[in-house]
């Protein structure tokens, strides 16, 4: 069984980042090991939340599993919980990243044109270090903007798309996929980016008319998985976008679960599904 460790925070109530991967990447045939970034009551789009930075337990976590010898599959971050501990993740990086394992870094910082309310203007420069070890990053477009320094824009075409991914690719990871982008109403996808070979594709799916938290953290556990499981990148991320789809869809009866997030749980057997015909 491969193995793989999710570096992000515990949100303790409104699924998102660790209480998502872990669920999603078991139910995948993938054990998941975690780095807790921090412990918060809830995601940071509640007023009020609380929130305690295990910043200086990453160190200490990486130092005992390499005295173990331990190794991983993949490394996959999220949501990282301040600048301070982007050095820790990044040592953490260099201490398990191996010829034929995957760091794939999910930029968690900001959406719909703008920065979560926990980080400073300085942030996005940070996750840019971090961006700069992946092997794949999986943006969406706003993050992709801070990231970049590229106007955010929410109507453009295929080149301003290009230029984005080119941009991003000049930051490091030989893999970028940009999540959330539209070219036509009612679609909505993935498009991606092989720097080495210099290769582009994309995947597109129903938009449907709701948009609730935590499913970047959806599509991007999902990607890893499928990677895992043995899937090119093109399949991993359209299983990523199909399952956060039907995630959607079964969460639309119950609006009112906006901040609480999409009912992945009702899904999981629509994913271990699609992952068994694909064998
Ligand atoms: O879903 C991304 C996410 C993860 N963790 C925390 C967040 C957010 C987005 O707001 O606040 C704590």
């Amino acid at each position: 069984m491969k193995r793989i460790v999710s570096i992000q925070d515990i949100s303790c109530l409104g699924k998102c980042s660790l209480t998502v991967a872990l669920p999603i990447i078991s139910a995948m045939g993938v054990e998941c090991s975690i780095v807790p970034t921090a412990v918060l009551s809830t995601h940071t789009m509640f007023q009020n939340f609380t929130c305690k930075d295990l910043t200086d337990q990453i160190g200490p976590i990486a130092r005992h599993w390499q005295a173990e010898k331990i190794r991983f599959d993949a490394i996959y971050t999220g949501y990282l919980a301040s600048a301070e501990q982007i050095g820790d993740v990044c040592d953490l990086f260099d201490a398990f990243k191996t010829e034929d394992n995957l760091i794939v870094v999910d930029p968690v910082m900001a959406d719909n044109g703008k920065l979560y309310p926990a980080f400073g203007p300085e942030f996005p420069a940070e996750m840019a270090k971090v961006c700069a070890k992946a092997d794949l990053i999986v943006p969406n477009l706003t993050e992709a903007s801070l990231l970049t320094g590229l106007p955010y824009r929410t109507e453009y075409d295929e080149s301003y798309i290009r230029e984005m991914l080119q941009s991003l690719a000049k930051l490091g990871p030989r893999y970028v996929a940009l999540t959330g982008v539209s070219f036509e109403k009612g679609r909505l996808g993935v498009m991606y980016y092989d720097q080495k070979e210099g290769t582009y594709g994309s995947y597109f799916t129903e938009h449907l008319p709701a948009s609730f938290h935590g499913t970047g953290d959806v599509f991007a556990s999902t990607c890893v998985g499928g990677l895992m499981r043995g899937l090119p990148l093109g399949e991993a991320l359209a299983l990523a976008a199909d399952y956060t789809v039907e995630c959607i869809r079964l969460t639309l009866a119950s609006p009112e679960a906006k901040w609480y997030g999409v009912e992945f749980e009702s899904a999981i057997p629509y994913l271990v599904k699609r992952l068994e015909e694909g064998k």
